[in-house]
């Protein structure tokens, strides 16, 4: 549990924490318990969040709160629920509030896409009643920002450095909530930490269903994608606008909501104001890549339906 010195009736998310100024998943864990309450149950594994809000013997926690290994954190949850199912079939005292109860993932990219999409898979197949949220700042923060599926094309990251033999990062990023959909989920949205109120309205909606739920927060990272802290609210408003991040929710596959837009802006809009897509503008086939992302962006937009 939390820390004696905080109000955790208050803030179940509590400041002191060590993650960056400006950083969307911070954020995003902040949102989370404003809606979840204290009377959750969160497993998360490895990545910047764990690591900068529970430096032994401190927490900024004010709900109980289980640290994960990298891969397992779906596993872990899913594991909880059921125990908490059984204990109150056999009305175990103490364990009976498993209806109030409100089991929750939050977990990186990497986690998600990557090494723990194998236990979010069978949790999300054998039916659990979880909500996973992925906090998507699109590569591997914590050790030094390293690519993960999640990245886009065109991004330098440690380990798809732009350089004279590389305009940074060649594999398309991973379309996560289509493989969530894949697994008949009742209920898949997409958000953005600019759009906080829109955000807390999908928890809440995906708490009330019984069942797996999966929801990806656009999450951006200041030290990562190298822009300045104060941009990172204004930085993610553009990944939407643009197309490059669509918001929408899908219930039993189709989707039944779409943040529309009047006129999406262009995407070099979004790219220039991050130090990750600079050389982009610089080196030679650059155009090449922001013509490629620009149709990312088209093709959402017929996909999702974001054009009004
Ligand atoms: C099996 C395993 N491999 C690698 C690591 C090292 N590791 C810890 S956190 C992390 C990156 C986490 O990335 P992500 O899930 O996107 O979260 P972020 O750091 O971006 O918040 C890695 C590679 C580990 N802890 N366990
Ligand atoms: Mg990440």
């Amino acid at each position: 549990m939390g820390d004696d010195r905080f109000n955790h009736e208050e803030d179940l998310f509590c400041p002191g924490h060590r993650a960056c100024p400006g950083c969307g998943a911070a954020l995003t864990s902040k949102f989370v318990t404003e809606v979840t309450g204290p009377n959750t149950i969160m497993s998360m594994p490895t990545g910047c969040m764990e690591v900068t809000t529970t430096p032994y013997p401190e927490s900024a926690w004010g709900i109980s709160w289980i640290h994960n290994i990298f891969e397992n954190a779906a596993a872990v949850a899913g594991g909880i629920e059921r125990a908490y199912r059984s204990f109150k079939r056999r009305g175990k005292k103490g364990y009976t509030d498993y209806d109030d109860v409100n089991f929750v993932v939050l977990a990186g990219d990497g986690a998600t896409f990557d090494i723990g999409i194998r236990s979010l898979s069978g949790m999300m197949e054998r039916g659990h009643d979880v909500l996973y949220i992925c906090y998507d700042n699109e590569a591997y923060m914590n050790t030094g920002i390293q690519r993960s599926s999640s990245t886009p094309i065109g991004a330098s990251t440690t380990t798809s450095p732009a350089g004279k033999e590389s305009l940074g990062e060649d594999i398309h990023k991973k379309d996560m909530p289509s493989i969530a959909a894949a697994h008949g989920l009742e209920y898949i949205a997409t958000a953005s930490i600019a759009y906080p109120e829109d955000f807390k309205k999908k928890v809440e909606k995906a708490l009330e269903i019984e069942g797996p739920k999966y929801i990806q927060i656009f999450a951006p990272c200041p030290r990562g994608w190298r822009h300045e802290s104060k941009n990172s609210i204004k930085i993610a408003r553009l990944a939407v606008e643009t197309g490059l991040y669509p918001i929408y929710e899908m219930e039993n596959g189709e989707i039944t909501n779409v943040k529309k837009l009047k006129e999406r802006k262009p995407v070099e809009e979004y790219l220039k104001a991050q130090g990750r897509f600079k050389h982009l503008f610089k080196q030679e086939g650059g155009d090449k890549v922001v013509e490629e992302l620009q149709s990312i962006a088209d093709h959402n937009a017929k996909k999702i339906g974001i054009d009004k």
